[in-house]
């Protein structure tokens, strides 16, 4: 049976991987761990919880001891707009981080998944139908950690036979937790205040093309990356992920369909805008298909219509908080 680490698990994508993976695998064989404890913790209902530090070595040895893991989901990372006003910390915690889990994962034998992103693209990126394999030349201090990632991660692979595997994700659009500090952060916001305030402002101009993703998909796509048969898997690390593409103003539209009177307006951020402009318009996630049957499931009228209903069913009836 597996054995497996979440890091980074109270994040956007660690607290809904942790649900799947628990249900998959049983609560007690999956550890969710990070440097905050979740707001509605159980440990009766809810499996184990580690407070683990990926920048100390002595919190994840004793993890690894008290666990022996086999499988490790290291998502513990800083995002793109936080990486951009503190880059010294984007370093320490997508690098150290990321060298102290490998590391781990090395000496105790563990499969590990580690996610890149479209940050680890750069202007000088072909940005349509962006390739697998092209120029990596990001501008951001998280696009040179998430470039740096993925080489360190082949180098484990090709150097130490370890079993990496990563995809390079494009903005998550999810409810269940709030944002993380990143560019596409406005395509999570903008549901919950269509949704309370029938209005939203934006951060990023109307026109601004990017690939997104629904969390479904996601928590699917790693999931099965992670179980694919490695004789498969040619590029291993770094699979080119996406779902679907679209701009502020198109999304608003789609929402409108289903909130009428809902209104957007911009106030552009300027970096963010920055660290936008120098990301693709969409990519060629074919590598990804081929190699190990990726394929998701939600477009952008699915996952608005299917969003939508969640979060007003959760703004409605707010989780009562659970027994103790
Ligand atoms: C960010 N949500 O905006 C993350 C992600 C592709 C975007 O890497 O930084």
């Amino acid at each position: 049976m597996k054995k497996i680490l979440i890091t980074g698990a109270v994040g956007q994508i660690g607290s809904e991987l942790a649900t799947a993976l628990k249900k998959r695998y049983g609560k007690e064989n999956v550890v969710a761990s990070d440097i905050r404890m979740p707001s509605d913790f159980n440990p009766r209902n809810d499996g184990p919880f580690e407070f683990l530090d990926c920048l100390d070595p002595h919190h994840i040895t004793r993890a690894m001891q008290m666990y022996n893991f086999d499988t490790i989901y290291h998502l513990a990372a800083i995002l793109s707009a936080v990486g951009e006003a503190k880059p010294n910390l984007a370093w320490q915690v997508n690098m150290y981080g990321l060298y102290n889990m490998l590391e781990a994962a090395r000496q105790y034998h563990c499969a590990v998944f580690v996610p890149s992103s479209i940050g680890a693209f750069g202007k000088s990126t072909p940005k349509d139908g962006t390739p697998q394999d092209t120029v990596q030349r990001p501008d951001t201090m998280y696009g040179v950690t998430k470039v740096a990632g993925e080489l360190l991660c082949d180098y484990y692979h090709k150097r130490f036979g370890l079993d990496t595997r990563g995809v390079r994700f494009p903005g998550l659009i999810s409810y269940q937790t709030e944002p993380g500090g990143g560019t596409t952060d406005y395509a999570v916001e903008i549901f919950s205040e269509a949704l309370k305030h029938k209005k939203y402002t934006c951060y990023l101009n109307a026109d601004t093309r990017m690939d997104m993703m629904y969390m479904p998909d996601a928590i699917k796509g790693m999931i099965d990356l992670m179980e694919a048969d490695p004789d498969g898997l040619i590029h291993r690390n770094a699979f080119n992920l996406t779902a679907m593409n679209f701009t502020p103003a198109e999304i608003a539209d789609e929402i409108k369909k289903h909130i009428p009177e809902f209104e957007i307006e911009y106030n552009v951020d300027p970096v963010r805008q920055a660290i936008a402009d120098s990301w693709p318009n969409y990519l060629d996630d074919s590598a990804a298909r081929n190699e190990w049957g990726w394929k998701p499931t939600f477009d952008m009228e699915m996952m608005t219509k299917d969003l939508l209903e969640k979060l007003s069913q959760k703004i409605e009836k707010p989780q009562k908080p659970k027994s103790r």
